[in-house]
């Protein structure tokens, strides 16, 4: 966590192309269709003839002929005349799927569209579900608990009327989490949410079936809004209260999230942190090189990689990077590793709170990395795991010409020291960035890149967690 020289990267923008339109199936040409006749064809008879004759007349055969043109004519307007129909029906069609998907949504695989009445309503529309996962969610630091209403398409509290531990338990389970890491649920505030109505236990709701269909809108609720805990996340016995400048070695448990990420079963590589038994974040560019999940150990439980190389570790079972993630620009750094067998939590191996929907982490809270990164630009890795305090930036302020000049985007933030001397650095990729709020640790960033280490108004950029969150809880919530 110190200076060296100087030597900025390039970033380039890769820009996104939108999929050309296709025409509509017929357009009419107009010219390349002989124009019609403009008279109603008649039989013409030219001069007397004898009555009882059926010959026809030569000028007869040239009359039917022309009346023989004029019907296949007619024949081949009508025909063009259908099918303009059909293509303009087959085009209101597709607008109307297509408005139907752009006011609803789709399924993932299939791309069918759905009603925005069928997202959250307890029947699966889509083959793989999708339709009814990401119905829950946890709001503000008092983790509120909200259900998406099929019925006014919006998210509302849950009332904590009738409520209990298992149905606490199958919403966590829901939402990703492990039934073992279940802690507790309490009765919190709606806040303004209170006003629009709750999402209230039908009558008949049990355990067993899809918690959104045990709940129905309901404008009264005589408790209030269940606060769920589906992890004992963030709490830290020993994080340091007093501002350390520069990098100091934490001691145990300060961090109990932190965990190394090692190659081979013993090379430090990267940092990473954990939020479920199950559950790991750290960057996507990481695992760049090395992406097969049986090359990787993760290591937790001390702040010695020495002490820790006792230990099994834990096995990787799967590392999904960021579908999106750019290593030109370093946008969508964030990757999340599922292990083998859960953790097992004690005072030095528990989880960080990921961010929860409505919190404001960079306004100027304490923030802190972690990590077993260099402690001068290509430095050696430490034994110890280091901590430093940090400042938050905004976006607008990092992205001046003097700073980061544009390269931070949405879903990254930027701290450190723009004095510099503060930093995160080789080694420390993948780990976190905390903020303290009501008591809890949360985690605002996964530490992914910066222009050398501690440098004069050269902060250091995180992964944007708060950004991330449908992708997170998406990635928790699929069965395979
Ligand atoms: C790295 O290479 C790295 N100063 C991580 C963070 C920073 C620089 C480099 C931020 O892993």
């Amino acid at each position: 966590m110190t200076v060296i020289q100087e030597n900025p990267p390039t970033y380039d923008n890769i820009s996104f192309q939108h999929e050309e339109g296709r025409p509509p199936p017929y357009a009419p040409q107009v010219g390349i269709y002989p124009s019609l006749p403009q008279a109603t064809p008649s039989y013409v008879v030219a001069s007397p003839a004898p009555i009882n004759t059926l010959q026809t007349t030569p000028q007869a055969t040239v009359q039917n002929k022309g009346i023989r043109k004029c019907q296949w004519k007619r024949a081949l307007c009508a025909s063009i005349c259908v099918l303009m129909v059909l293509a303009v029906l087959a085009l209101l069609l597709w607008y109307f799927l297509y408005y139907q998907c752009a006011l609803g949504r789709s399924c993932r695989k299939s791309g069918r569209c759905l009603r925005s009445s069928q997202w959250c309503d307890g029947v699966i529309d889509c083959s793989e579900a999708e339709d009814e996962s990401q119905c829950f969610r946890l709001h503000g630091s008092n983790f509120m608990l909200q259900s998406f209403s099929s019925h006014s398409q919006s998210w509302m509290p849950v009332c904590a009327d009738k409520w209990d531990d298992d149905y606490g338990k199958a919403v966590c389970e829901q939402m990703g989490y492990q039934r073992q890491d279940y802690v507790t649920y309490s009765k919190t505030s709606a806040g303004s949410y209170a006003s629009r109505g709750f999402m209230k236990l039908v009558p008949e709701s049990n355990h067993r079936s899809r918690m959104q269909s045990q709940l129905s809108h309901s404008t009264s609720c005589s408790e209030r809004a269940v606060g769920l805990r589906c992890v004992d996340c963030g709490e830290s016995a020993a994080a340091p209260s007093s501002r350390i400048v520069g990098g100091t070695e934490a001691s145990n448990g300060a961090w109990p999230w932190q965990v190394s990420l090692q190659l081979f079963g013993q090379r430090h590589v990267c940092g990473g942190s954990i939020i479920s038994s199950l559950w790991i974040v750290s960057a996507a560019h990481c695992f760049e090189k090395y992406s097969r999940p049986s090359r990787w150990t993760v290591r937790s439980g001390d702040v010695s990689l020495f002490k820790m190389s006792f230990d099994d570790g834990n096995k990787v079972g799967k590392i999904i990077s960021h579908e999106k993630y750019d290593p030109e620009t370093n946008d969508n750094d964030i990757a999340l590793l599922k292990l083998d067998t859960p953790l097992r939590f004690s005072d030095t191996v528990k989880p960080v709170c990921l961010p929860n929907v409505g919190m404001e982490l960079s306004a100027g809270s304490p923030a802190w990395i972690t990590g077993w990164g260099a402690l001068k630009s290509s430095g050696r890795s430490p034994d110890k795991l280091n901590q430093a305090e940090v400042t938050i930036y905004s976006r607008q302020e990092c992205n001046k010409p003097a700073i980061l000049n544009g390269a931070v985007t949405e879903s990254m933030i930027c701290a450190g020291e723009l004095k510099g001397g503060v930093d995160s650095c080789q080694g420390d990729s993948g780990g976190p960035l905390v903020v303290k709020e009501a008591d809890v640790w949360w985690l605002a960033g996964d530490t992914s890149w910066g222009i050398d280490c501690a440098l004069k108004n050269k902060p250091g950029v995180y992964g944007n967690v708060a950004h991330f969150h449908d992708w997170i809880s998406w990635h928790m919530q699929q069965k395979e």
